[in-house]
């Protein structure tokens, strides 16, 4: 998945286009009457439907050599992607196993190791089968016949589906605009090349956009406060390293850092266990000592939550007054980490006359950024972040792996510029074993076997993403700075968009972004909601339309890795879509056809023809092989054939060095990607806006890090009514919602919130209770977990859990989200981890999944009564 480099507006491509659809109502109705469906210049053309879903093959059990063996990944927004091998037996996958060496070019059983190591998945990728052959298995499209969020639906025909779809496109985008249409695809299938669901690279982008409808959502939930501030700082956001050189490492600092659970390459955990066993010094900076810390003994720094960028400023403040700073490297490649580094034209800047170095002394505000001031702040003692800030500068080469969490804040951003600063400082940018992220983008994938052209990208209006609730609700009284309006080079620009319908295609964000509840008041607004996905969803659950979508099983692809790792793993099409599934390409390739005929659907998906919707296989084979041939073998020197992919199943590639961001700018000379071609502690961007408001961003950002107190702390006053400060993590059981209905995951764990031995007592809770959790925003409730594991006034509630709403509208599932605020920090970041809220023992009933019979049996061991 990618954040948007290069914003696209109408281009001239697209002003042919629409001329060509010339999509007024009148050329629509023509267009679908002509023969209930499907009749466009190419002629009628029949649906046809997969068959019935089949039962599994219990009986008679099949022995292994009757299986058939086929190599496939797994897939998802995971932080990471692994091999998974189906046996299959006809059309039933009856086992999956996983990597074991032997099947890549020169592989054999058991082979393994630092330079192609085997991808192997987790207990998630491995208990796929629950999920492809779970109950909430979506197998025919549905539409909505209660109220919308009641969850009560029929069965329909593709046909009266999609006729349903059509009509109201063309309603909205004739009635409301071209700002009608929301765009909520995010990356539940961003790592395939082909089948794609992603904000920017997406399928549904590139229909809607098309189609002439299409708000656009720019921000990412998951680091949208480090993807602005290494673009600012370095100019890119491939700032990271593959994993295997945090094995090089002497110090590994791991800011909210928490692999063991949430994972950020596949491999990471053998790589940092080399480092152990070299000796590397493990540190963590967690508000919980997490399993991490116990893997690596690290010592553990509990924080404050959303104060790391003080601590962060405490550290450099030991740094600069001790003279521990690398300045050979600061003054050769930084630009605005002191006085001396300042570029010429900062003294005409107001926003830019600033330095870093002088802004920790004092120097401006007359406040030293010292450690004891750091410590009153985040609550660590002064003299720990001294003796971190010492280990850090004297430990060479050190990683500071700064991960998202801390920066899914209130100016998240301040935090992941002031890490990039410490970065710099101590020289540890460029260097094996050290470590510049950051967003940790390393190797660069070739991502799209589709057309990526100039259709790719158009949109009317992008907002950030979890303000859409915000502008529903507001129209058109609302400021463009509000929703981080996305400047426009035409008369559009500034103009609020009137969004009347969403599309979900691989995302469940109704239960995955902030503040539920102002979503819940939003959509009853909504003339269409569209959900396009594989299960039942909670989202699903508020859509007027459910299509059933074939998963990575049932159709082909190639498999990408996540942020870390360089491979390829072939995914054919295992067994046949399920029920009446069809894939996303399909369907928005047979809607382009209905809403604009042959000049639509040949626009969209060039390789197919008008039966695509049900001959598939031959197009998309085309597109993977010139993929592979023209990107893959071309720009990436492969010497396998795509014939010879898909038999081994997986391609590694061995790297002519470790790969190391930014190794050429330190060594080579190479200038960063940024305006000066420095690292840019003082951002040229930054310093030079005057208008904010008409910037993406709507409001003041400083033009070097700096230390900004978040909306909601443990040091705000607002403490006196919601004393606690929940942060929300990734869980280790489920991607974000995937697989929380999935009975084998469940019995090793229950959403449950973490809380302070102490604090428990004084509340009057056990371990096990069922407690309640509230703020202005919503209510939820969930069992508690004792401990002395997470630091006092901190609770933890792990994000994605499937909302289940009472008559009430109190959540018995113990999703996180509707406590969760949806004011965006200025740089876009979601502020997941910035809540107060209060928690009491309940006699409000707690539902722990939509399945009873698969109730977690975790707290059975936990109880300590
Ligand atoms: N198993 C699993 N792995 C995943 C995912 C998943 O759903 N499940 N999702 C993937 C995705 S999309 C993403 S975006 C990444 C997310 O990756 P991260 O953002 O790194 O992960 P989180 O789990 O949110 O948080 C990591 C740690 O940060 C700590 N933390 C929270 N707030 C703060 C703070 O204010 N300061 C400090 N110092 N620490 C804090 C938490 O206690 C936690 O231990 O994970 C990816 N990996
Ligand atoms: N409180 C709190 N909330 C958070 C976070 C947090 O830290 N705290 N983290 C946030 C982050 S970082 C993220 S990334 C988001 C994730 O939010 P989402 O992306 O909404 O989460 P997923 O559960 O991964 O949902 C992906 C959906 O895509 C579907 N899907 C998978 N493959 C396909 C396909 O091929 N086609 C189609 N059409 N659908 C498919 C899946 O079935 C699933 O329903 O959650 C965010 N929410
Ligand atoms: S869920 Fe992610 S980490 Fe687990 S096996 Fe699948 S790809 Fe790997
Ligand atoms: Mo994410």
């Amino acid at each position: 998945m990618t954040t948007r480099d290069t914003p696209m507006s109408k281009t001239p491509h697209f002003e042919e286009l629409q001329q060509r659809l010339n999509l007024s109502r009148r050329s629509f109705l023509k267009t679908t009457a002509a023969g209930a469906g499907i009749a466009a210049a190419g002629g009628l053309v029949e649906l046809k439907f997969g068959k019935e879903a089949q039962a599994f093959a219990y009986e008679p059990y099949p022995l292994d050599n009757q299986l058939e063996t086929v190599v496939t990944s797994c897939a998802h927004n995971c932080g990471s992607r692994h091999m998974l091998v189906a046996h299959k037996w006809k059309d039933v996958i009856v086992r999956l196993s996983t990597d074991d060496g032997r099947y890549q070019r020169g592989g054999h059983f058991g082979k393994d190791g630092n330079e192609e190591p085997q991808l192997r998945a987790c207990l998630r990728g491995r208990s796929y089968r629950q999920r492809l052959y779970s109950a909430e298995r979506l197998l025919y499209p549905m539409l909505r016949v209660g109220e919308r969020g009641e969850g009560k639906f029929k069965r329909v025909s593709w046909d009266e589906a999609l006729t349903f779809i059509t009509k109201k496109m063309v309603h909205l985008k004739n009635t409301y605009g071209p700002t009608s249409i929301l765009d909520q695809s995010y990356a539940g299938a961003s790592y395939g090349v082909l089948h794609k669901s992603d904000q920017i690279e997406g399928l549904l982008g590139r229909f809607l956009g098309m189609f002439g409808a299409r708000t656009s959502s720019w921000s990412v939930p998951s680091y949208q406060a480090t993807t602005t501030s290494s673009r600012w700082t370095f100019g890119t956001i491939r700032d990271g390293n593959e994993d295997d050189t945090f094995a090089e490492s002497k110090l590994m600092i791991m800011w909210g850092w928490n692999p063991a659970y949430t994972f950020h390459g596949g491999n990471t955990f053998m790589y940092l266990r080399m480092a152990k066993q070299r000796g590397c010094k493990f540190v963590i900076i967690d508000p919980q000592y997490t399993d991490s810390a116990s893997a690596y003994d690290a010592w553990w720094i509990p924080i404050k939550p959303n104060t790391d960028a003080a601590m962060m400023a405490g550290m450099a403040h030991h740094i600069f007054s001790n003279n521990l700073q690398d300045q050979e490297f600061i003054d050769k490649f930084c630009m605005g980490m002191d006085a001396g580094t300042m570029p010429k034209w900062a003294p005409d800047s107001a926003n830019g006359r600033e330095n870093f170095k002088d802004y920790i002394l004092g120097k401006y505000d007359g406040e030293p950024k010292t450690p004891e001031w750091a410590s009153r702040i985040c609550g660590v003692p002064a003299k720990d972040i001294v003796k971190l800030a010492d280990m850090y500068a004297k430990t060479k080469p050190a990683a500071l792996k700064a991960s998202w969490a801390p920066g899914r804040n209130a100016y998240g951003e301040q935090y992941s510029r002031m890490a990039a600063a410490l970065q710099a400082m101590t020289g540890n940018i460029g260097k094996l074993g050290g470590c510049a992220e950051g967003v940790g983008k390393g190797w660069h994938a070739e991502a799209v076997a589709y057309p990526y052209d100039n259709y790719a990208n158009i949109w009317f209006q992008s907002i950030k993403s979890d303000r859409w609730a915000h502008c529903v609700l507001n129209y058109p009284n609302v400021k463009r700075e509000e929703i981080g309006l996305w400047p426009r080079q035409d008369d559009t620009d500034g103009q609020i968009p009137n969004i009347k319908g969403i599309f979900w295609q691989g995302s469940d964000w109704f239960n995955q972004l902030t503040n539920i509840n102002k979503e819940i008041q939003a959509i009853k607004k909504l003339e269409l909601v569209v959900c396009m996905d594989s299960t039942i969803t909670p989202s699903g659950i508020w859509a007027d339309v459910l299509l059933p979508v074939a998963t990575h099983f049932e159709r082909h692809d190639v498999a990408l890795p996540w942020y870390k790792g360089h491979y390829y793993i072939h995914r054919p099409k295992v067994i046949e879509p399920m029920g009446e599934s069809k894939t996303d390409f399909q369907i928005f390739t047979e809607l382009a056809y209905r809403l604009g005929g042959d000049v639509f659907g040949k626009a969209y998906n060039p390789k197919a023809n008008r039966d695509y919707f049900n001959v598939n296989d031959n197009v998309d084979e085309a597109y993977l092989r010139e993929w592979w041939e023209g990107k893959v073998m071309h720009h990436q020197g492969v010497d396998m054939s795509w014939d010879d992919f898909k038999k081994y199943g997986v391609y590694k590639f061995k790297l002519d060095r470790p790969h190391v961001a930014f190794q050429d700018q330190i060594e080579k000379g190479v200038p960063f990607q940024t305006p000066s071609g420095k690292i840019e502690i003082l951002s040229s961007e930054l310093a030079n806006i005057d208008d904010w408001t008409k910037t993406k961003y709507g409001y003041h950002i400083p033009s070097i890090p700096k230390w900004i107190e978040p909306w909601e702390s443990l040091n705000s006053p607002k403490t006196k009514k919601h004393p606690f400060h929940l942060i929300s993590p990734h869980p280790r059981w489920r991607t974000h919602s995937i697989f929380n209905n999935c009975a084998w995951l469940r019995e090793t764990y229950e959403q449950e919130v973490t809380i302070n031995a102490a604090d428990a007592k004084k509340l009057g809770i056990k371990m096990g209770d069922i407690v309640e959790l509230w703020n202005d925003r919503g209510k939820v409730v969930v069992p508690v977990y004792v401990t002395e594991r997470c630091m006092p006034g901190v609770l933890v509630l792990h994000e994605g859990v499937w909302m289940d709403l009472d008559k009430n509208g109190v959540d018995r599932a113990g999703n996180p989200d509707f406590l969760t605020l949806d004011n965006p920090s200025p740089a876009g970041a979601f502020a997941y981890n910035t809540v107060l809220c209060n928690i009491q023992k309940t006699d409000l009933e707690h539902r722990p999944g939509w399945d009873k019979l698969s109730t977690s049996r975790a707290h059975i061991f936990r109880r300590d009564d």
